[in-house]
């Protein structure tokens, strides 16, 4: 398998970590969204990550679906995701929550990155970030028991900490929200979220 997307993309890493949780071995082939752009369309027609390429050639795509052909190889047993009931409801909230966060972090980030200087909208700057503030608060309101298992929620949680932590760090500083800090240390002290730690950088503040 080949999981193309580089981990500073937390759609790609929620997906790198899931494979090594639970167990799959994959190549990484990390070309970029924007300086590989037209090659990227190869793989994948919208020109975005993740994919994951299958040992039959099959590419799928969206880090969703991705997500859900892993749980369907291994099994309701050992699948990230809850398989039914309310386990899974709220799983899917939590989840909806934290990548609703990455998306307006996102759209801010790109904002300040990809639109030139002249034609960025710090209104809207503002909005994305008022939104991904409502989606921290609203995460931060429920811990992870310390006995409860890894599931794609927590998993999915750590990765949006991690790049709000590269691309808008005010809006999460250490010791703003206790429980979201205890998600992340817990994650990230597991391998499989060692071995695909994004690269450390700084994105220009917002202003
Ligand atoms: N819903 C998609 C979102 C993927 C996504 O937003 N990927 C970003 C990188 S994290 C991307 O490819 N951005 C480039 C673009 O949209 O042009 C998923 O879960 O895979």
């Amino acid at each position: 398998m080949i999981l193309v997307g580089q981990y500073d993309s937390p759609y790609t890493r929620r997906v790198a970590v899931s494979l090594g949780l639970l167990g799959f071995g994959f190549e990484h082939d990390t070309r970029s969204v924007f300086g590989d752009f037209d090659s990227m369309r190869a793989t994948n027609p919208l020109g975005r990550v993740p994919s994951l390429i299958l040992p039959d050639g099959t590419t799928l795509i969206d880090s969703a679906a991705i997500l859900d052909w892993l749980d369907q190889e291994v099994g309701p047993e050992r699948a990230l995701l809850p398989p039914s009931g309310s386990g899974r409801q709220q799983a899917l909230q939590r989840i909806a929550l934290a990548t609703g966060t990455i998306d307006k972090v996102m759209a801010g980030a790109y904002e300040r990155l990809v639109r030139p200087p002249l034609h960025r909208w710090p209104d809207w700057i503002a909005r994305c970030r008022i939104q991904a503030e409502g989606g921290l608060a609203a995460l931060a309101g429920q811990s992870w028991p310390a006995d409860a298992r890894l599931c794609q929620a927590w998993i999915t949680t750590a990765c949006m900490i991690r790049y709000v932590g590269l691309a808008d760090p005010d809006l999460l500083p250490l010791g703003r929200y206790p429980a979201l800090d205890a998600v992340s240390q817990r994650c990230e002290a597991l391998p499989a979220f060692e071995t695909t730690n994004p690269p450390e950088y700084a994105l220009p503040a917002v202003t």
